[in-house]
């Protein structure tokens, strides 16, 4: 387990939007909206806090939506066990899902949506390339939003208020793993390929940055999409040019079948790095047997979830309750989820202008770690974890 601090960027405006059982009283700040008129509640009592959540749920990626999406339903349930308290009214937490489908202009239509919903708070999205121009959206309605998935270093340039990340960056784990290939693997040449998103390109640019640092010789760069599932005319370039490794940077619905189609050209023995993209229980499944599964070394940008200091039981009761389901992102979404209930108790408020500065200043044990935020949103001191495939089961290496 590594640790990282990221950098710090100016922050500006962004507020509001509340849907409760009651109206809470505050005036708009400049480019924000109103605060929503919400319903009156029975008795006056209760106060229904909407919590968005978006992801891919439909498409190749749907396996991770599916995933975060259930870590973000676990915490509303656990919120809702708990009476707890805003205002001097007793909150019902509500989740309103929404799928982007991984597709950029889908996840700013999302964010318009929760926008336009005056939602109290967004976990997501899931893939850098929705989340980057959905963050703009979240600023420009001022509803905070959590990821912690989308892991492209660009997401908190802006500065913006609203934008809030609880994992590691691309700039750790593209590092990471190059400074693993190169220094502990002592491997020589790779190749590097990427799928053109937001994420892939990032996190490709980073390692193949690092590697060339390290000395590592960049021998071949090839490029795919994150919709293709045939990759033997770029690997017969690769196999060519003698790589000891191949970096992906892209998600599993390409990486498992790259992963089958290397043992079919007889890349047998060549080092498979990707990201947290392809650090999935599903890439098992994708590569279908294949053996180059087991030359797989991923990084991902948290403890593992044995090293969380909830991670065990809480992984037992997600298995419990979602069977099969578990990829990645969930415990992060759990906690983001929680994150936003805890700034909004600490508020007393669950209006986002309100609560917004006591999340920035959150310090919240959660399941995957202990929570704090740089100035820009980034996560503070945010792991990350390498891991290996043995007998096609998910592996930190130690
Ligand atoms: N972090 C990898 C998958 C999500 C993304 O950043 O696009």
């Amino acid at each position: 387990m590594l640790n990282t601090r990221t950098l710090a960027l100016v922050l500006v405006g962004g507020t509001i939007a509340v849907g409760c059982g009651k109206k809470e009283e505050a005036a708009p700040a400049p480019g924000a909206q109103a605060p929503a008129q919400s319903a009156p509640a029975a008795g006056g009592e209760e106060m229904v806090v909407r919590i968005g959540h978006v992801a891919p749920v439909s498409g190749p990626q749907a396996h991770y939506g599916k995933d975060n999406e259930n870590g973000s339903r676990m915490a509303i349930e656990d919120l809702n066990t708990q009476n707890i308290v805003i205002g001097g009214k007793k909150v019902r937490f509500e989740i309103q899902a929404e799928d982007d489908a991984a597709d950029p202009k889908q996840g700013a239509a999302a964010a318009q949506k929760l926008c336009d919903a005056k939602v109290n708070g967004v976990v997501g999205h899931l893939n850098s390339g929705t989340t980057i121009p959905a963050s703009k959206v979240y600023n420009d309605c001022g509803i905070p939003h959590v990821t912690g998935a989308a892991t492209n270093p660009d997401l908190t340039k802006p500065g913006y208020k609203t934008t809030f990340r609880i994992i590691a960056n691309d700039l750790a784990l593209g590092a990471g793993l190059a400074n693993y290939a190169a220094d502990t693997l002592k491997l020589k040449k790779v190749a590097v390929v990427d799928d053109r998103t937001a994420y892939g390109q990032g996190v490709a640019d980073v390692f193949k940055k690092t590697a060339l640092a390290k000395g590592m010789q960049v021998v071949d760069e090839q490029f795919t999409t994150d919709k293709a599932t045939d990759f033997m005319a770029i690997l017969t370039a690769i196999k060519a040019k003698g790589p000891d490794a191949v970096f992906y940077g892209g998600m599993d619905p390409q990486a498992g079948p790259m992963l089958r189609q290397m043992e079919q050209l007889g890349l047998s023995n060549v080092k498979y790095f990707g990201g947290d993209g392809i650090c999935t229980a599903e890439i098992a499944k994708l590569a279908a047997g294949a053996k180059t599964l087991g030359n797989v070394v991923c990084a991902e940008g948290g403890s593992s979830i044995q090293k969380m200091p909830g991670g065990p039981d809480w992984k037992a009761r997600y298995d419990a309750k979602y069977p099969g389901q578990f990829q990645v992102y969930s415990p992060y979404t759990y906690d983001a989820t929680m994150l936003l209930a805890d700034a909004m108790k600490r508020a007393d408020s669950a209006d986002p202008k309100v609560y917004l500065p006591k999340l920035a200043e959150s310090d919240y044990k959660g399941v995957t770690a202990n929570i704090q935020f740089e100035p820009n949103g980034e996560m503070k001191n945010a792991a990350i974890t390498l891991y290996k495939y043995e007998d096609g089961k998910k592996t930190p290496i130690e």
